[in-house]
């Protein structure tokens, strides 16, 4: 008879019912009159004497033990159904997993340049936003009255007209000519601040990302085939590229560089203006003076440099008409770019 009280305790110990029903099921089988525990109280009356002390004791350690769970289970059953029927939510339910964002599409972009030049042997270099006229300006060949000097476009720290906001990452290359001798190869990433109005398709801050090849014998040659083979890496292998003449304080010859349109392929359309092409970059031949200025022998050395704005790349890639977009963080506009990592 031990092992039969036992046996019913554990199951007592155990039964998780999952809804009211069972519950009642349970008391009928166990507590009722034709129930487990009746039966038991038959067979107590025919125990020898000897056992009665302390077969009662468990069996009336059964029936407690039988009827507190039985109670305690219909008083949660009834909890959760009260809640339910009030709209709350079942709170041993597992939580919902956090969302994992998404990543910014002028991130998405940046590091897809980056890594396109990584494979030319590339690495990155980066510097300071906040910094001086030197780097800025002076050690890249701006004359003194350039306009870019003035308050009209750059952010100058009040009271120091030395100390700017950069207004292109090349000051990051400036700095890298005054640490090392070439051969030097790397590219800069980094927000730029331009005292610009806002609107679709302008910013007072933008991203850019600025590349620099310095070695013996490098050539424009050279130049060329890098950046086809990057506009091909990011807008496909049908793409060409065009070199139109251009001018740069830093570079000479400078140039801007076309990609073929991605969207009507050449053929002309709305995005492209009807011509075909559209505008992605600058470059040219770092200016021998930038050389000299920044320590490097222009007799023995030559190099390119180009720089690109990477709102301007992921605009023309995925098709975003309004610059403005970028900085709002609607999670509407950043989860569309989820396919895009
Ligand atoms: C050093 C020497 C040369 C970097 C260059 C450009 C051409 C250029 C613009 C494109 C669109 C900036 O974002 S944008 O407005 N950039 O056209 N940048 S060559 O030339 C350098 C840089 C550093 C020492």
């Amino acid at each position: 008879m031990t092992d039969k009280i036992n046996d019913l305790l554990k199951r007592v110990a155990e039964f998780s019912p999952e809804a009211a029903a069972e519950v009642e099921e349970f008391r009928i089988k166990i507590l009722g009159k034709k129930g487990e525990l009746n039966a038991l109280m038959e067979e107590f009356k025919r125990v020898a004497p000897e056992q009665k002390r302390e077969l009662g004791q468990k069996l009336n350690a059964l029936k407690n033990a039988a009827t507190e769970r039985i109670a305690a289970l219909k008083a949660a059953m009834a909890d959760s159904a009260a809640l339910s029927a009030e709209g709350v939510e079942d709170m041993t339910r597992p939580g919902s997993a956090d969302g994992i964002g998404a990543r910014h599409p002028i991130s998405i972009v940046k590091n897809q340049i980056v890594e396109i030049f990584s494979r030319l042997g590339y690495t990155v270099a980066e510097g300071p936003e906040i910094e001086d006229d030197h780097h800025v300006f002076s050690a890249l060949n701006f004359p003194p009255e350039h306009p870019a000097r003035d308050m009209q476009d750059t952010f100058f720290i009040e009271k120091n007209p030395d100390i700017l906001l950069r207004t292109h990452t090349s000051s990051i290359q400036v700095r890298a000519m005054e640490r090392t001798q070439p051969p030097i190869r790397i590219v800069c990433p980094g927000r730029v601040f331009r005292n610009e109005a806002i609107s679709y398709r302008a910013h007072c801050i933008f991203h850019q990302v600025e590349g620099l090849y310095i070695d013996e014998n490098v050539s424009f040659a050279d130049l060329k085939q890098s950046l086809l083979y990057f506009a091909k890496e990011m807008f496909g292998e049908k793409a060409a590229i065009r070199l139109r003449p251009s001018y740069f304080p830093f570079t000479e010859p400078s140039a801007e560089m076309d990609v073929s349109c991605n969207l009507c392929g050449g053929k002309g359309c709305n995005v492209c203006k009807g011509t075909g092409w559209l505008e992605i970059m600058g470059c040219g031949m770092v200016d021998p003076n930038v050389l000299e200025a920044n320590g490097i022998d222009s007799k023995k050395y030559s190099g390119f440099a180009f720089g690109m704005g990477v709102e301007r790349i992921a605009m023309l890639k995925y098709g975003v008409k309004d610059l403005r977009l970028y900085f709002e963080n609607d999670v509407r506009f950043l989860h569309q770019f989820d396919s895009a990592l």
